[in-house]
């Protein structure tokens, strides 16, 4: 199939909505009950018709699965569950041909404990050259029988793990800033960084059009990995957003600009606004994602803030502003929306089981969804949120596969409720997530989401797909949502309105009554239905202004 990419176009990313598969979760090929590249390959068209201009595929490394891929054992190869790297250049191929890009996943700060590095270092002496890739410290203690500081783990419990000498006695430790299945890789070693451009390389040589990074700003670390307790509160972090990550990203920045067609970096960057922007430089990385507005709750004034405070950041060092609603990590935007505290994860707990209006949420959602894609900049779509799904919030302990689960002690149920295979065909067992006869998909999908299968809203002008649908197709074709920037509309505390270019407008009505539309010569798109000039509460609408 020949590629409908246009190889001359070095912007596209400015203004890209980009579409996140989950590979696991998204549509399975081969009936073993897990998605995979055969599956996502032919729900191709389904992303082509939504009207998205990339996708960003979640890792699709050989692994051993004990963090969802995030644990990769061999960076060059697919792993079998989602098929063949021949697969991969079909799929690349694939989406190519319909005018798709693809942005893969890259997972540096890590590896998995079954790479073929972890396993040399494992068999090596303390101070080889095989440990000196990773963080291997003798314990604290007259036994060495104390982890070698107080760091913890993202997903709870210590960041390090004990690992025996050769003959079996307890040896030296491991950091591990997330699962003991997921070694931190040494960012100071030069073995590690030319492991990495070479990475880069085999897959830009085949066509990638850019990478999601991986916890972009954890690589670098302290060298002394001083323990936390004994730094001043207000010291930088001893392994988050230190200064040295910089030059990596200033190297693959080079790396990526030497191929033709813009290929593209979004950094996964839990930083504030602040640092943010030092990772946007026009020689780092061209775009990252924008968690304060994913954080923010569905209120009016804190998204208004957030709004501003993001597109100053990024104005500030001409890079496109990215709004996402959610991911694989995340609680569902309708979820979360149908809460009485809309916000996620207050403090840094994600909440579980709290009350929820899913009605409300639904609705929410989809003036969120206006509103997003509205904003200047590129926007993802986490696979799902285009049909409305929420959480699910019922899956049995035994079924989680997510270690938050098991390394919190059950304090945090985890992330898989936001990771349940699609539904596809409402009338087909597992909703046509498989084929007719394929095994169950790999986590169990809710009853409900019958109604929100995507063959059941295919055509129903009312559905969450078809307002995404729409939202897409008269986002590419208004001429003023290319411009850049937006002029706010005086309103009140409970509105969010704004112009972009000559003559559109985006009206969000965040209170509890109706309020008037501002003068317009057409409603372009509303989330729910508008009568007699008014907007309903929780909802949002693009306007055409005479
Ligand atoms: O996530 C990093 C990250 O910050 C989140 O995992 C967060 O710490 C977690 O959800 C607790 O709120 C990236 C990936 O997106 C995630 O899926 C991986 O588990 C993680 O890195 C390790 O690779």
């Amino acid at each position: 199939m020949s590629s409908q990419i246009d190889p001359t176009d070095e912007t596209w990313w400015r203004e890209a909505v980009v579409y996140q598969v989950y590979p696991r979760s998204f549509a399975d090929g081969s009936a073993d009950g897990v998605g995979d590249l055969p599956g996502l390959m032919a729900r191709l068209p389904y992303l082509r018709e939504l009207g998205v201009d990339a996708i960003w595929i979640s890792p699709w490394y050989r692994s051993p699965m004990a963090d969802g891929g995030y644990d990769v054992a061999d960076y060059r190869d697919i792993d079998p569950l989602f098929g063949t790297l021949r697969d991969a250049t079909t799929l690349l191929d694939g989406a190519h041909g319909l005018g798709l890009r693809v942005i893969i996943d890259i997972v540096p700060n890590h590896c998995s404990d079954r790479h073929p590095w972890f396993q040399a270092a494992l068999a090596a002496q303390p101070g080889s050259a095989e440990r000196a890739r990773f963080h291997f410290r003798p314990g604290l203690g007259s036994d060495g029988s104390q982890p070698p500081n107080d760091w913890s783990s993202a997903f709870g419990g210590p960041a390090w793990t004990r690992v025996p000498t050769g003959d079996g006695s307890p040896g030296e430790w491991y950091l591990h800033l997330f699962s003991a299945e997921q070694p931190d890789l040494n960012w100071d070693h030069p073995e590690v960084r030319a492991e990495f451009e070479s990475i880069l390389r085999f897959w830009l040589d085949r066509g990638v059009d850019g990478f999601r990074i991986d916890v972009a700003n954890l690589l670098i670390k302290d060298p002394a990995l001083p323990s936390q307790a004994a730094l001043d509160a207000d010291a930088p972090s001893p392994y988050a957003d230190r200064p040295e990550v910089h030059e990596i990203y200033r190297t693959w920045r080079r790396i990526a600009d030497s191929y033709q067609s813009a290929r593209i970096f979004v950094g996964e960057l839990w930083v504030s606004q602040e640092s943010l922007k030092r990772y946007l430089r026009p020689d780092e990385l061209h775009t990252a994602f924008n968690f304060a507005y994913l954080q923010a709750p569905w209120e009016a004034e804190r998204l208004r803030a957030v709004i501003n405070e993001t597109l100053a950041t990024h104005n500030s060092v001409g890079a496109p502003a990215t709004w996402v609603l959610g991911n694989h990590d995340v609680t569902r935007v309708v979820t979360r929306f149908g809460r009485a505290e809309s916000s996620y994860a207050p403090d840094g707990v994600r909440v579980h089981n709290a009350p929820v209006d899913l009605e409300l949420g639904t609705r929410r959602a989809r003036a969120a969804a206006l509103l997003y894609l509205a904003l200047p900049g590129c926007a993802y779509i986490y696979q799902g949120e285009e049909l409305g799904l929420w959480e699910v919030e019922d899956i049995p302990l035994e079924l989680r596969q997510d270690p938050t689960l098991v390394q919190s002690g059950g304090a945090d149920l985890g992330r898989d409720g936001c990771r349940v295979p699609l539904p596809w065909e409402a009338d087909e067992p597992g909703f046509g997530f498989g084929p007719r006869g394929a095994a169950a998909p790999w986590l169990p999908q809710p009853a409900e989401w019958k109604a929100r299968a995507a063959d059941a809203q295919a055509g129903d002008p009312e559905s969450v797909l078809e307002l995404y649908r729409e939202a897409l197709r008269t986002r590419k074709a208004e001429t003023s949502l290319h411009v850049n920037g937006l002029l706010w509309i005086e309103s009140d505390a409970q509105t969010i309105a704004f112009t972009r270019g000559t003559d559109f407008a985006c009206v969000v009505n965040f209170g509890s009554a109706p309020i008037p539309l501002p003068a317009h010569e057409s409603i372009l798109l509303s989330s729910a239905p508008t009568a007699h000039g008014l907007l309903e509460p929780d909802t949002a609408a693009w306007l055409r202004l005479g």
